[in-house]
This record gives C-alpha cells, sequence and structure tokens, in this order.
C-alpha cells in the first residue's frame, strides 16, 4: 500500500468510474458519506490517496449535489482530505441511455454468456458517446500536466481512451475491463463493434480479469480493425501506435484486522433462529441474472426434495443486494426469486424451520463478515462473472480454516482457488449433488482446501493488482517518455 503512494507521490493520477468511491446521502443530522460496497473503490482508493490524484466519477445522488452547491469538485476523504473527487452530473435522459441503456441493457449481456439478449437502441448510443465525451471533457479539464496517468475503470468508457488519447496525446492511459470479453462471433452482434474496439485501442495498457478474455478480445481486433497483433508478447499495433494487452486478477484487501464482535452479541445463526448442529448454507451477491440465483435455489430445493433428512437440518441464507432495478429484466428476476423463494418456504417449512431467508437488501459489512465467518458452505453459482470477490472475501475471513467455497467454473475466480468444489450452474443434477458433498465434507478436507485458498488470496491480494498494474504503467510511461525525446 505504502510502496504505491511512493511511487506516485506526485504524480499526475487522474481515476475514471462510473461509480463515485464516496456516496453522499442527507440524514437528519446533515449529510452522511459513506463508502459503497464493491471490490473497485477498495482497490483503487489507496492509489488516489497515495498519490493525492483526482478520481472523476458520474455523481449519483440528490444529496451529492447538496454536498457541492455549485461547485463539481470536493476534496475526500472527509475525515483526512487527501484526493480531489470531481463529479460529472449526467441529465436523467443521460443517465438512462448510457448507463441503463448502453451499458446495462447493451453491453452488459452481450460481455456475459447469461443468454439475455442485450438491447442495443441507437438513442442510448448517442447518450453513451455524449456521455463518454463529458468524461473526456473533464480528464482534460483535471490533467495537471500534458502527461497524466488515466486511469479508466471498465464498459462504461470504453471510447473514453480514445477521445483522452486525441486530446492528451502523450498521457498515459490504463483501461481495465472489470467484466468477460465474449467471443468475436457474440462481439459481432454489436453494431457499434468497430466503434468500441477503437475507443479502448486509445490505451496503452487494457487489462482483463483472466487469460481467456484477452484472447477473446485480440481475435475481435483479429477479425474487425487493420492492425498487426503480435501473439508474444500479446501487443496491437493499430493506426501508428501500439497497446499492450495484459490480465490482472482483480483482488480484495486481506483483512488487516479480523473483525472482532462483543462475545455478548449474538452470532448470526443466533439471530436467524438457527438451532446448534444445523448447517447455514450462504449466498451473496447483487440481484443480478448472470449470478445465477434462481439455478441455486432450484438446487436447494432439489436438495431438501431429493434428500428429506436435510430438511430442518440446513438452512440457506441468500443477501441478494437489489441492483438496477430500473432495468425490466432485473425487475423481472427480483419477483422471480421471491416467488421461488416462497415456494420453497411453504413447501419444507414448518413452525420451527424456515429453511430459506431471502434477504432482498444491502446487508452492512460487518453483518456480511459474520455470516461468512459462521457460514458451513459459501456458494457462488454465477453463470458467468469477471472475477468475483465473494467467493475471495469468504476466504478471506475464514481465520479458522473451516467452510466450504462452492465455485461456479465460469467465475474468473476459479483459476486462483481451484481448491473450491467447481460446479456448473447449468447443470442442476450436479449443482444438487455437490451441495450435499460439501454439506458432508469431513473437517480435514476443509482445513486442507481452505488453508491453500487463504495463501492465494493472502499474497494475490488488491494490492498485488494495483501494484502490478501501476508497475506497467510507469514502465510505458517512463518508455513512451524516452521515444518522444529521441
Ligand atoms: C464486477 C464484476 C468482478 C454484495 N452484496 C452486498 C455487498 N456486496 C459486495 C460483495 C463484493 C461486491 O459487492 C460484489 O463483488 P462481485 O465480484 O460479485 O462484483 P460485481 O458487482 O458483479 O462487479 C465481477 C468485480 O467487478 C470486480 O472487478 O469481480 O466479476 O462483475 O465485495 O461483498 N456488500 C455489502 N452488502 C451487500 O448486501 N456491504
Amino acid at each position: 500500500r505504502t510502496l504505491i503512494g511512493q511511487e506516485l507521490a506526485g504524480s499526475d493520477v487522474i481515476i475514471v468510474s462510473n461509480r463515485e468511491p464516496y456516496i453522499h446521502s442527507a440524514g437528519p443530522d446533515g449529510i452522511r458519506c459513506a463508502i459503497p460496497a464493491g471490490g473497485l473503490v477498495s482497490a483503487l482508493e489507496p492509489i488516489a490517496r497515495g498519490c493525492g490524484g483526482t478520481w472523476i466519477a458520474h455523481g449519483s445522488g440528490s444529496a451529492d449535489r447538496e454536498t457541492v452547491d455549485d461547485q463539481d469538485r470536493i476534496q475526500v476523504p472527509p475525515d483526512n482530505p487527501s484526493y480531489a473527487l470531481r463529479r460529472v452530473w449526467l441529465s436523467p435522459e443521460e443517465e438512462k441511455g448510457y448507463y441503463l441503456g448502453f451499458a446495462n441493457e447493451g453491453l452488459w449481456p452481450l460481455c456475459h454468456n447469461a443468454f439475455v439478449r442485450p438491447i442495443f437502441r441507437e438513442d442510448d448510443w448517442n447518450h453513451y458517446k455524449t456521455v463518454n465525451a463529458r468524461f473526456a471533457d473533464a480528464v482534460i479539464e483535471e490533467a495537471r500536466t500534458e502527461a497524466p496517468i488515466v486511469i479508466v475503470q471498465d464498459y462504461h468508457f470504453s471510447l473514453l481512451p480514445r477521445m483522452i488519447r486525441e486530446r492528451l496525446p502523450n498521457a498515459t492511459i490504463v483501461t481495465f475491463w472489470h467484466i468477460p470479453w465474449p467471443n468475436a462471433e457474440v462481439f459481432g452482434i454489436c453494431p457499434h463493434a468497430t466503434e468500441i474496439l477503437d475507443g479502448m485501442l486509445g490505451s496503452d495498457i487494457i487489462g482483463f480479469q483472466v487469460p481467456l478474455f484477452r484472447i477473446n478480445f485480440v481475435e475481435c481486433i483479429d477479425r474487425t480493425l487493420e492492425s498487426r497483433i503480435n501473439h508474444e508478447n500479446w501487443s496491437v499495433r493499430y493506426g501508428g501506435k501500439t497497446s499492450q494487452v495484459r490480465t490482472y486478477p482483480i483482488s480484495i484487501a486481506w483483512p488487516d484486522q479480523p473483525l472482532r464482535t462483543a462475545i455478548s452479541s449474538p452470532t448470526a445463526r443466533e439471530a436467524l433462529g438457527i438451532k446448534p448442529g444445523a448447517k447455514l448454507i450462504l449466498a451473496v451477491g447483487r440481484l443480478d441474472y448472470t449470478k445465477g440465483i434462481p439455478e441455486f435455489l432450484q438446487a436447494f430445493e432439489d436438495l431438501l426434495t431429493q434428500h428429506p433428512e436435510h430438511c430442518g437440518r440446513v438452512h440457506l441464507y441468500y443477501v441478494a443486494a437489489p441492483s438496477r432495478g430500473e432495468v425490466t429484466s432485473y425487475r423481472t428476476l427480483h419477483k422471480d426469486c421471491l416467488r421461488i423463494s416462497q415456494a420453497i418456504n411453504d413447501r419444507f417449512g414448518t413452525e420451527d424451520y424456515k429453511p430459506l431467508l431471502f434477504a432482498d437488501r444491502h446487508a452492512d459489512r460487518d453483518e456480511l463478515s459474520r455470516l461468512y465467518r459462521e457460514a458451513d458452505v459459501c456458494v457462488v453459482p454465477s453463470l458467468h462473472d469477471g472475477m468475483n470477490l465473494v467467493a475471495k472475501e469468504f476466504v478471506a475471513e475464514r481465520e479458522d480454516e473451516q467452510g466450504v467455497l462452492i465455485l461456479s467454473r465460469f467465475a474468473g475466480a476459479i483459476q486462483e482457488l481451484p481448491e473450491a468444489l467447481a460446479v456448473n450452474p447449468f447443470d442442476l443434477s450436479k449443482l444438487t449433488a455437490t451441495l450435499r458433498a460439501a454439506l458432508k465434507m469431513p473437517r480435514t478436507e476443509q482445513t486442507e482446501r481452505m488453508r491453500r485458498m487463504r495463501e492465494t488470496v493472502r499474497s494475490k491480494n488488491i494490492y498485488r493488482w494495483a501494484g502490478r498494474l501501476l508497475e506497467d504503467a510507469a514502465h510505458v510511461r517512463a518508455r513512451n517518455q524516452l521515444l518522444r525525446r529521441g
């Protein structure tokens, strides 16, 4: 963490993401400032703090507007201001077209094999272009030098690297794509495939979570653009400029201080009414159709149907934080999950046994930590996932080296965590069988697997991710400076 700060102290570093690192909400005692959940913020916050850079994001709440009145730029975090947060305000039409429309109804389903049809509306695309251009303006305004390091996050900003490059040719631009990249045939569905690839190749470095996504990306370039690809060092020469295509598997901060709860406070199990000896299965994730929620609920129902000895002895706690509720497919998913959950409880519940708790709300961080620590099994049944941080969080919390992780074969995290029980969430009978095996796994085997996973997550943590990415950026910057001089 300190190294990152030292390396970049005084550098002109600009981070761009859709979401803000701090969310302001208005309450009875004024405006409160909270850190949103998710890996992106914990990964990039130390960089922003360490180098006193600037973070540019979409201002997301009315309370946000109140905190700045008519100014767009504030110093954060509030308790120890160390970098600037610049908000870009979007009109409701821009937000709908760029964020809900093109990014979340177009690119999100395009990039995930969840078989939800992507929707590409011309209007959404126009808003996406406009908003990318507005963020480019903000980058230009915020750059303190003519050669800043700009770190662009995710599928909301595929056009931004080119837009910055045209106006700041000496910038070092790194784009990190947090979600999967589809194969060339699928990507070809997008009516704006060429512009998107051209936009991304404005970057010096394009980062993906795992090797397959980079292979897919390079294949898309090969089929779409006049370019020269070097398969040995994964670089693309296009329009007189070279971009490196790299992999940086994202991770989490290893907890510095394990959560210590007061001895007198009830355990998560007690709070849920779980009897001693009964097993707790946990799943956590945004309410998103890529996360395999109905699929896993079905597997749980099958477990209770086919192996009734589990009734009364096994509980499932599903924390499904609502997400993108303005998009129809998400609303339908939410209703389906509630209906299936109700049916399971109606069928198997008794006066003193409720098999399933489906919590469609945002849990607080301490509650999640406790659940991770007390669960017997944690399930990540994603149909497709760039990485999946929940799997790593569960492992990081298990100081006791107990607990079984069931992890989708289609989540990037499986590549670093082969000791998890891998599942294909589309294969219902195997999913149910794996769940059964997890519930029976001997403690010694749990320890063996968990110990190895903990070693991996401890060493391949978020600081390593950020460190590798910035080291590569510094390398590219130094090389470009030399080329310019000489
Ligand atoms: C993308 C990619 C990639 C969830 N519910 C609650 C809550 N969470 C936290 C988890 C975790 C984060 O949100 C979700 O992590 P995922 O990895 O599942 O991320 P996505 O949102 O799908 O984001 C993904 C990630 O980017 C990073 O590159 O891993 O593949 O899709 O940290 O703990 N946190 C709290 N309450 C909740 O109810 N506090």
